[in-house]
């Protein structure tokens, strides 16, 4: 794969959506250069959810973090691009909000760690794991005239 082909898995958390921002995250990503190659709106299952942050089941926090998650639909998305995950992350803004800084999304839209808006993949692998997970294995990319302007 390459470099321009690293995706990442992006997700609106319940709390975004309920307060309209989904248009604004996605729009941040859009603009930054990303190709959008999955989006969709989803109730996640409490399977889904356990799956999706297995390594966090023995954290305190678990319980509420399946609570929160489940408190309304998300808004999945899967970004394509040169350093989609680490930028990914960094336009994210730390996991607490009260860390992140000026111009990230949690930093913009958020004050509590367990209302942070948004979640993006950590890592390339995990990346991967999570958008085999929530769109299965067959989303395609395409090309865009734009990606010739884009990158060098
Ligand atoms: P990340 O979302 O920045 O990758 P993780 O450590 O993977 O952070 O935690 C997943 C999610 O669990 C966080 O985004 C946040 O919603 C929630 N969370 C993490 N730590 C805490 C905590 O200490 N209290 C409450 N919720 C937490
Ligand atoms: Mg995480």
């Amino acid at each position: 794969m390459s470099a321009n082909q690293e995706r990442s898995f992006i997700m609106v958390k319940p709390d975004g959506v309920e307060r309209g921002l989904v248009g604004e995250i996605v729009s941040r990503f859009e603009k930054r250069g990303f190709k959008i190659l999955a989006l969709q709106l989803i109730h996640p299952s409490a399977e889904l959810l356990q799956e999706h942050y297995k390594d966090l089941a023995d954290k305190p926090f678990f319980p509420k973090l399946l609570a929160y998650m489940q408190s309304g639909p998300v808004a999945a998305f899967v970004i394509q691009g040169k350093g989609a995950v680490k930028i990914g992350r960094v336009m994210l803004g730390a996991t607490n909000p009260q860390d992140s800084a000026p111009g990230t999304i949690r930093a913009d839209f958020a004050l509590d760690i367990g209302k942070n808006v948004c979640h993006g993949s950590d890592s390339v692998e995990s990346a991967e794991r999570e958008v085999a997970l929530w769109f299965g294995d067959n989303i395609k990319s395409y090309s865009r005239a734009v990606d010739n302007i884009i990158y060098e």
